[in-house]
C-alpha cells in the first residue's frame, strides 16, 4: 500500500480502490497533504497532460475525475479550513439561459482535484448569483460556463454584474463557443478551452 497505489488507481478510474486507498492512508497516519498532493492531485496533473497531448479523452478524464473525487470525499472532514482555502476559491456556474453541466462540472472537478475550493451554482445562475455566492464565499476567481452562442451574452452580463459590485475578482469563462478575443470583448481576466487550461488559467491568475 502506497501513494503511489492512489495515483494508479485514478489513473485507471477506480473509485472504489482510490476511496480505500485513501483511508488506508489516512489510518495509517500518512500526511494528508502528501496524499493529496502527490497522489490525488498529481494523478489529475497526469490526467490533464495526458488530454492536452490527445492521449487521454473527456470519458477518461471524466471517470478520472471521479475516483478523485472518491479520494477527495475520505479526505474532506479532515481538511482543516486553512487547508482547504490555501489554494483559493472559485464561484463556478452556467450562465444564464443555458442548461450544458457536463464541460462544467469537469472543469469543477479538476479545479476541486487541484485543492482549490469550489462552489457550483448548478446551470441557469442569473448574474446577481454569481454576485451574492461570490461576496457570501469571498471568492477569488468567478468562473463562467457556455456551450451555446445564445448565452455567450449572458456571460458579459455577469462580468459586467461583478465589476459593478466592486469584487476584488478574477472572472474567467470557457465553452465551445468561446474564444480569447471574446474573453478580451467583455472583459474577462482569462478563458480556457478545457478543463486541465482552467486550473492552470486560475493557478497563473492567482500566482500559484
Ligand atoms: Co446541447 N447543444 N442543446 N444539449 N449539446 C450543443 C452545445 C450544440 C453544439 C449541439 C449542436 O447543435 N451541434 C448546440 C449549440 C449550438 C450553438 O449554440 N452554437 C446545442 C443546442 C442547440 C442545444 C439546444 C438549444 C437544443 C434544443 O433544445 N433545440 C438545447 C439548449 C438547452 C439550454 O441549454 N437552454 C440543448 C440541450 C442539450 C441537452 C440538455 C440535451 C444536453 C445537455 C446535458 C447536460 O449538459 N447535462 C445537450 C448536449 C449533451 C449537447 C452536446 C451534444 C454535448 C455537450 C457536452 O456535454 N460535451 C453539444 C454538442 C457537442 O458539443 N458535441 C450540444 C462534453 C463536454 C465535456 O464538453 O461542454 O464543451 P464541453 O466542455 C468542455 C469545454 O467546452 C470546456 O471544458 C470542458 C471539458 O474539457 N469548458 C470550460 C466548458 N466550460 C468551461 C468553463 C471554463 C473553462 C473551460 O472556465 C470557466
Amino acid at each position: 500500500m502506497a501513494i503511489k497505489d492512489i495515483y494508479e488507481g485514478v489513473l485507471s478510474f477506480q473509485v472504489e480502490k482510490v476511496k480505500e486507498l485513501t483511508q488506508a492512508e489516512l489510518d495509517a497516519g500518512t500526511d494528508i497533504q502528501t496524499i493529496l498532493n502527490d497522489g490525488l492531485i498529481g494523478a489529475m496533473d497526469e490526467v490533464g497532460q495526458k488530454f492536452s497531448e490527445g492521449i487521454l479523452f473527456v470519458p477518461e478524464m471524466l471517470m478520472a475525475a471521479q475516483a478523485m473525487k472518491g479520494g477527495l470525499a475520505i479526505l474532506k472532514p479532515h481538511l482543516s479550513a486553512e487547508m482547504s482555502h490555501s489554494k483559493g476559491t472559485v464561484v463556478i456556474g452556467t450562465v444564464k439561459g443555458d442548461l450544458h453541466d457536463i464541460g462544467k462540472n469537469l472543469v469543477a472537478m479538476m479545479m476541486e482535484g487541484a485543492g482549490l475550493t469550489v462552489v457550483d451554482l448548478g446551470v441557469d445562475v442569473e448574474a446577481e448569483k454569481f454576485v451574492e455566492a461570490a461576496k457570501a464565499n469571498k471568492a477569488d476567481v468567478v468562473a463562467l460556463s457556455a456551450l451555446l452562442t445564445t448565452t455567450m451574452p449572458s456571460m458579459e452580463t455577469t462580468i459586467k454584474a461583478v465589476k459593478e459590485a466592486g469584487l476584488s475578482v478574477k472572472n474567467i469563462i470557457g465553452g465551445a463557443p468561446v474564444t480569447q478575443a471574446f474573453a478580451d470583448r467583455i472583459g474577462a481576466d482569462g478563458q480556457s478551452d478545457d478543463a486541465p487550461g482552467a486550473v492552470d488559467l486560475v493557478r497563473r491568475l492567482l500566482g500559484k
